[in-house]
């Protein structure tokens, strides 16, 4: 299998990690989403990464859907068993993603628009839900234990997109949040490597 991924990309960061944690083989294959190439498009009408790409079988888009394929590829092992576990697995999963995409809409607004059209409400506006999705993360950690889930690989790529484009606007005033990955990394050795990057 291979995925078109990018080294910045939150959302690829998190299927690569559970990929990795799950010994599931996949090629990585770093893909410009900005570059709209025949390979991501013809994978993605949406030119979205991260994009799966299987042998003589449909590709797998988005996040959401690699992990919870991942998950059956496994037996299961992405996700908890138990029902209400597994709810609070993929909530803290929406929360994570929905945190991310605010963030993407406001690097893409400050990136994609020319500097009289930023539209800074719009900006304020998407930082307001950043501030109340990590003040209720800061509170309501997940345990992290051995047993690792698709919630702890969202909050870990959450956290390392912070780290890459919002470094010192974040952790301040939320001590369990920004030690977390630390408890993580102990779980998960290769976070440091396999983070978003520049
Ligand atoms: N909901 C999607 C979001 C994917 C996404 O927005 N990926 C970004 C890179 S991090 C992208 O490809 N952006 C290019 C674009 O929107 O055209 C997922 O979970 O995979």
């Amino acid at each position: 299998m291979k995925l078109l991924y990018s080294p910045a990309s939150p959302y690829s960061a998190k299927v690569r990690m559970a990929a990795r944690h799950l010994g599931i083989e996949v090629t990585d294959v770093k893909t410009d989403s900005s570059a709209g190439s025949p390979e991501l498009l013809d994978s993605n009408p949406l030119g979205k990464i991260p994009v799966l790409i299987r042998k003589d079988e449909p590709s797998i888009y988005d996040s959401v859907a690699i992990m919870h394929y991942l998950d059956r590829v496994s037996g299961g092992k992405l996700y908890p068993k138990k029902p209400v576990k597994r709810t609070e697995a993929e909530v803290l999963e929406a929360l994570c993603d929905g945190i991310t995409d605010c963030l993407l809409v406001i690097v893409y607004e400050r990136r994609m628009r020319p500097e009289d059209k930023i539209h800074q409400p719009w900006i304020d506006r998407q930082w307001d839900k950043v501030v109340r999705g990590l003040d209720y993360l800061e509170t309501h950690l997940p345990k992290t234990g051995k047993k690792l889930h698709g919630g702890h690989f969202a909050l870990a790529a959450l956290i390392g997109y912070l780290d890459l484009r919002f470094n010192g606007q974040w952790a301040e005033g939320r001590p369990e949040l920004a030690s977390w990955p630390d408890i993580f990394s102990k779980r998960f050795s290769d976070y440091a490597a396999m983070k978003s990057a520049a």
